[in-house]
């Protein structure tokens, strides 16, 4: 690569994020990393049991903090699982801690000379961090650490389930 600046496409995708064929998708993921409900089930469905076992190897992950499997019957290669913050009110560094599953997800992505990625609205589900907050923070950071550092990125989609959510990301691209 030659250094020079490219622009990455940040889009919008409603729907599941299990069809996608991306590179990489990302799952939001809790520290053991052994599967769970919202779209950490789905994914784990739509993988299969291959895909347990992998995560059973890699003995958990911080909040914050991302690991990668491959994707097994996904149409995607690479599943980056990331944790996201429990939503406790804002005091309690849920921000700080979302920007790093983006930060840490993309860096991934990078490692794996990934090209195209999808994000869902990590947090946001059952640890109740707000839709219009959470998509501020996935946004901003990635287009920060996007400029920062593309790698061989091209494309981040951000998967949206629900009208909610669409409108959230919406505005915080800018549409
Ligand atoms: N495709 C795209 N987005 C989805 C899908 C799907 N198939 N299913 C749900 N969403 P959540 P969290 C959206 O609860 O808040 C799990 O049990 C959903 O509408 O999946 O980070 C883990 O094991 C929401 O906007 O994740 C953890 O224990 C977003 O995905 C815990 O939940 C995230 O919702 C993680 O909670």
């Amino acid at each position: 690569m030659s250094g020079t600046h490219r622009s990455v496409v940040l889009e919008i995708y409603p729907g599941d994020i299990t069809g996608l064929a991306v590179d990489a998708i990302v799952n939001a993921a809790n520290e053991r990393l052994l599967g769970g409900g919202g779209v950490d089930g789905a994914i784990h469905r739509a993988a299969g049991p291959e895909l347990l076992e992998e995560c059973r190897a890699l003995n958990g992950c911080t909040t914050g903090q991302a690991k990668a499997t491959k994707g097994y019957r996904l149409p995607a290669r690479h599943v980056i699982h990331t944790v996201g913050p429990v939503w406790r009110g804002g005091d309690t560094g849920e921000a700080e801690l979302l920007a790093s599953c983006y930060r840490t997800s993309l860096a991934l992505a990078r490692d794996l000379a990934v090209r195209s990625i999808a994000f869902p609205a990590i947090s946001t589900g059952v640890y109740g961090y707000p839709l219009m907050a959470a998509a501020e923070v996935a946004v901003t950071t990635a287009r920060e650490e996007l400029a920062a550092n593309a790698g061989d990125l091209e494309q981040v989609l951000f998967c949206v389930f629900g009208e909610e959510a669409k409108a959230a990301y919406e505005a915080a691209l800018g549409e």
